[in-house]
């Protein structure tokens, strides 16, 4: 209680906060001091797949409590895990953002922003328009089959290893290693950068 209120600026005639209300103020604080860095990776394979990155890129700016810090080039990929004539290619791109957003909340705003594109879930590895991936949050570890970090397959896929790398060439995959080495470790056939294409970052 007495850590409320900063040294003999405590008001005697003020009731006690609830110790509860004081843990909250407390985390928040710690919260709002203390962004941290997460990795996230999008993918579109449905509709306007540079327009869909973009939107969702932009629509990751503009959530509270987080900014986007880098925005990877654009890679063009044969779907992956799924006969590759089965489905259109891909889109690819990788985020970095820091933010204060705890990481299932950080997962219920990609969830959000693949709904604001029509995100369909009927199949697993189906065609979608866009799918947002927690990559990496932090240094943290969880086999949460809800939020598994880092993500499961990203260590084994350059279609999220390449992008990433070319905006963080020290990048590291917690657990895994250095994502430089991770990329080789892979087949970059049918991961293809798109130069001619760009996204932007959110002024
Ligand atoms: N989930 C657990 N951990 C995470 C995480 N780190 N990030 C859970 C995001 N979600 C996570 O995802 C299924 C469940 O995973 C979610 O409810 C969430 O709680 P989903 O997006 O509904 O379904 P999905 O994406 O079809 O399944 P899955 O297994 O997540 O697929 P992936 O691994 O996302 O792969 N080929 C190319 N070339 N490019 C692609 O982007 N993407 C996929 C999807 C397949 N092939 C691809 C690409
Ligand atoms: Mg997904």
């Amino acid at each position: 209680m007495t850590a409320f209120f900063p040294e003999g600026q405590g008001d005697p005639t003020v009731q006690p906060v609830p110790p509860s209300v004081v843990e909250k103020v407390d985390a928040a604080d710690t919260t709002l001091h203390n962004p941290q860095r997460a990795v996230i990776s999008l993918g579109s394979n449905l509709g306007n797949r540079l327009e869909t990155l973009q939107g969702a890129v932009d629509a990751l700016e503009d959530t509270p409590g987080l900014r986007v810090k880098a925005v990877s080039p654009v890679y063009e990929t044969q779907p992956w895990g799924v006969d590759p004539g089965s489905q259109p290619s891909y889109f690819n791109a990788v985020v970095v953002v820091k933010t204060t957003l705890p990481p299932g909340s950080l997962l219920e705003r990609a969830q959000a922003v693949e709904e604001a594109f029509h995100r369909v879930r009927d199949e697993r590895w189906g065609p979608r328009t866009l799918d947002v991936d927690i990559v990496a949050y932090a240094d943290v570890t969880s086999a949460d089959p809800a939020l598994t970090l880092p993500h499961p397959r990203a260590h084994e896929r350059a279609f999220v290893l390449a992008p990433w790398l070319d905006v963080e060439p020290g990048a590291e995959l917690p657990g895994r290693g250095l994502v430089d080495g991770l990329l080789d470790a892979v087949t970059r056939a049918g991961v293809t950068p798109r130069a001619d294409l760009e996204l932007r970052l959110p002024e």
